[in-house]
């Protein structure tokens, strides 16, 4: 039913649209409870690989764990969602938990709303913690932090800032970083790095959160130090939502949905108008060759636009 319930959700024929629609505002008296949980770091770092471990121990205290990929670059290569099925294969037979490859064929708006759309139809399903992965790739990761409660970044020692193509602003938006491959030849160089990042993180303003941004260690592979993050998870929880922050921020996460929709569907509606479609391109020729100003380009177009929709 879930699976299902998915799919009309990312459909975008008209009739599902409508169906979906009102599947999602009978669910939402049911939706809400989940703990969700964005995670991102660099392709290598162990994001399938943590989610797996992580996820697996959350089943192990009988939490109902559902996992959604947001993977924008997943359009072209369909090559990291076969690689992410086969690195959580405990997982993805474990009864209490619930595997979502990303959308397909999505611009990363439509992944966005696709994606809120999912997180409420697992969390009425019952999903208690909601793991949202997504690939180190800019965008996608403030896409993920407006739509989780707590945002893991996951890192590798030996490597510089730079060379982990992580910039200070992902570092900003963590909640936490867990450094992560902490087993064999390599735990004396994640005892460095940790170090290390703590002496950054001292530098970066205090978190809106109220909660200051802690580093750990663990080992995906090993399944250590998988308890103590999620410890850390639970008491981030319980901080935020004992000083209104958890609230607070899932409100205004609420607001940008609203908005983002109304900024699609303008957005829709103004490209889908024949009248703008017949007069778009000439405009746009103009623009190019310096002989219209853009702004005055644009105008045009949304005069016509509007009086399309007078009339
Ligand atoms: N030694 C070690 N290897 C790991 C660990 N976690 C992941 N890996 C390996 O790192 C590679 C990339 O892992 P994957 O989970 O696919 O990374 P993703 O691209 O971030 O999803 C794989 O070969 C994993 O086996 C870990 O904790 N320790
Ligand atoms: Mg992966």
């Amino acid at each position: 039913m879930l699976s299902r319930a998915i799919t009309v959700t990312e459909s975008r024929l008209s009739d599902d649209r409508q169906l979906a629609a009102s599947i999602l505002k009978n669910i939402l008296p049911h939706t809400g409870n989940a703990l969700r949980i964005g995670i991102t770091g660099v392709p290598g770092v162990g994001k399938s690989t943590f989610i797996e471990s992580f996820g697996s121990y959350l089943t192990s205290i009988n939490k109902k764990v559902a996992v959604l990929a947001v993977d924008p670059s997943s359009q072209r290569s369909r090559g990291s969602i076969l690689g992410d099925k086969t690195r959580m294969e405990k997982l993805a037979h474990h009864p209490l938990a619930y595997i979502r490859p990303s959308a397909t064929g999505l611009f990363l708006g439509g992944i966005a709303r696709s994606t809120r759309e999912i997180m409420l139809l697992c969390e009425a399903a019952g999903y208690e913690v909601i793991i949202v992965e997504t690939v180190g790739v800019g965008q996608s990761e403030t896409l993920v932090k407006n739509i989780t409660d707590f945002f893991l970044l996951l890192m590798l020692a030996g490597a510089g800032d730079e060379l982990q193509g992580i910039k200070k602003g992902i570092m900003e938006m963590a909640d936490a970083i867990a450094i992560n491959k902490a087993d064999g030849d390599n735990v004396q160089a994640v005892a460095n790095a940790l170090n290390a990042y703590q002496n950054a993180l001292h530098l970066f303003p205090k978190p809106e959160s109220g909660f200051t941004t802690q580093v750990l260690r663990c080992s995906a592979l090993e399944n250590s130090g998988i308890d103590e993050i999620w410890d850390l998870i639970r008491k981030f929880e319980k901080a935020t939502k004992d000083n209104g922050f958890f609230e607070k921020n899932r409100q205004a996460q609420n607001l940008n949905w609203m908005h983002d929709h109304i900024r699609q569907s303008l957005e829709d509606q103004f490209y889908g108008n024949a009248e703008v479609k017949s007069k778009l391109l000439a405009l746009e020729n103009g623009v190019k060759e310096g002989k219209e100003l853009p702004g005055s380009a644009a105008q045009d177009l949304l005069d016509i636009f509007l009086r399309t929709r007078r009339s």
